[in-house]
């Protein structure tokens, strides 16, 4: 978790959009020549639009719940600001590490819907920084969060304490018109269930994958996930005003305030605190989605394993007395002056054991990432460079004599919950060089070296990339002098 000074200043700009006709409330499968059926992994439109967007990473006080604080901000808001681009854009962006924003594709869905609501950013928040909490997180565990936060916004204390600080996310709808929100959980530490009272969301993607749309009441979100959804209006008969509630599950997040992070889902012009009541569910839990619900709607099997690679999880003190989790009893640790793709492009073939490095250097393999412990945290993994199959997840002991695989057009996304105590079987296929890292989503746990990478077809790797923008910016990191007190990811 670097802590940087401000980089060079620009404005944000974009190209003109030009809308694609045709994809109406009425008709969101269609996108000009294209449509939710297109396989946009074969197949993807050339709008010949760039999108660039230039970031101030700026030192900041925030004070999101009313509590000043200090922060990292892009162009001094929190979340940043959106970055919207049509499919088939190039978007080109600057950001920093523990600086995050959203980022909305414009595309073809699978549930129709009235209006964009856009975002819904959830993410937890303290009353000191992520770096002063770290020590204490790597001594002695993860720290309880003071509250959290939607879109940026929340209150801290109860609503009939003249003590109260911060003010509430509002929106308002009509009656009988259908939303789509975009939510994200964009939080350090910290898994929510997603609810608006009275309400049923339908999810139609999960990580920017269309799936055939489910209803739910209640949305089990884990770190770094996505999630869109729509909800109709149609409850003006019950009340004006509705709870939208992200719930902390404390049997994974400590959050202080886990019944006080709610925003307010407003019918017509009322602005009345609402009275309404949440969706009942019988257990505080840390889980995914039911994977019988994520379906993708462009289907895609998996075929047998070329590659399996199996990964116990482990956690332990260092000789610093710091905790640091491992991977086959590796803890991962890169050298922010001299990373994989450094290496690659300056022939380097062999890496130390700290790079926890996996070498896929053939071309259109399955490989499938087998991951099992026996402690009862549950960890959401990401993989970057492909959307990953979930072969398997359950939080029985991993047997390899006995586990059963989806094959059949299972879940297709970038994060997905290792179960407590459980196990989590990825499969995905070598079709796009570089190196790639897999890592816990939780920040404690992967500054706590929780991570590993695959070395992707790395003779291909060099053909991509300009060697001296490379090694200049690496350069600049040595020069900077940036204290590494983590994994370096
Ligand atoms: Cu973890």
């Amino acid at each position: 978790m670097p802590v940087g000074s401000t980089t060079a200043v620009s404005t944000a700009s974009s190209a003109t959009r030009t809308p694609c006709a045709g994809n109406t409330a009425s008709d969101r499968a269609s996108w000009c020549d294209f449509s939710i059926d297109t396989d946009y992994y074969e197949e993807v439109p050339d709008t010949g639009v760039t999108r660039e967007y230039w970031f101030t990473v700026q030192e900041s006080t925030l004070s999101p719940d009313g509590y000043a604080r200090y922060a990292q901000t892009i162009n001094g808001t929190f979340p940043g600001p959106l970055i919207t681009a049509d499919w088939g854009d190039t978007v080109s962006l600057q950001a920093w590490e523990g600086v995050a924003g959203p980022i909305i594709i414009n595309g073809p869905s699978t549930a129709n819907y009235d209006e964009d609501k856009g975002m819904i950013f959830l993410s937890d928040w303290s009353h000191t920084t992520v770096d002063e909490q770290y020590y204490y997180a790597q001594s002695v565990g993860p720290p309880t969060m003071d509250t959290a936060l939607i879109n940026g916004m929340n209150v801290y204390g109860e609503d009939s304490y003249s003590s109260q600080t911060g003010s509430r996310f509002e929106t308002s709808v009509e009656e009988g018109t259908s939303y789509r929100f975009r939510l994200v959980n964009g939080a350090i530490d910290t898994h929510f269930k997603f609810s608006i009272d009275n309400h049923t969301l339908t999810v139609m993607a999960m990580d920017f994958v269309p799936i055939v749309p489910y209803e739910t009441d209640i949305l089990n979100i884990a770190m770094g996930q996505r999630y869109d959804v729509v909800v109709t209006a149609n409850k003006a008969s019950i009340a004006s005003d509705f709870w939208i509630r992200a719930i902390p599950q404390s049997s994974c997040s400590e959050n202080d305030s886990p019944n006080n992070v709610r925003g307010i889902l407003h019918y017509g012009s009322s602005t009345s605190l609402p009275t309404t009541t949440g969706h009942y569910y019988a257990d505080d839990e840390c889980i995914d989605e039911s994977p019988h619900n994520l379906v993708p709607y462009i289907s895609k099997d998996v075929s047998q394993d070329l590659i399996s690679t199996d990964h116990a999880v482990t956690v332990s003190k260092n000789p610093q007395n710091l905790f640091r989790w491992f991977l086959n009893n590796s803890t991962f640790e890169t050298d922010w002056t001299d990373p994989t793709i450094l290496q690659v492009s300056n022939g380097v073939n062999s890496f130390a054991a700290a790079d926890n490095l996996i070498t896929l250097p053939n071309a259109n393999e399955w490989v499938y990432l087998i991951i099992h412990a026996n402690l009862p945290v549950p960890h959401p993994i990401h993989l970057h460079g492909h959307d990953f199959f979930v072969l398997a997840q359950s939080t029985e002991t991993y047997d390899a004599a006995t586990v059963q695989y989806n094959l059949s057009n299972p879940p297709r996304r970038d994060v997905a919950l290792l179960p407590s105590s459980g196990y989590l079987v990825m499969a995905f296929i070598t079709d796009n060089p570089g190196a790639w890292l897999a890592h816990c989503h939780i920040g404690w746990h992967t500054s706590e070296g929780f991570a590993l990478q695959f070395l992707e077809r790395a003779d291909e790797i060099s053909g991509l990339m300009d060697a001296d923008v490379l090694q200049g910016t690496c350069d600049a990191w040595g020069k900077a002098g940036i204290e590494q007190d983590d994994s370096g990811v």
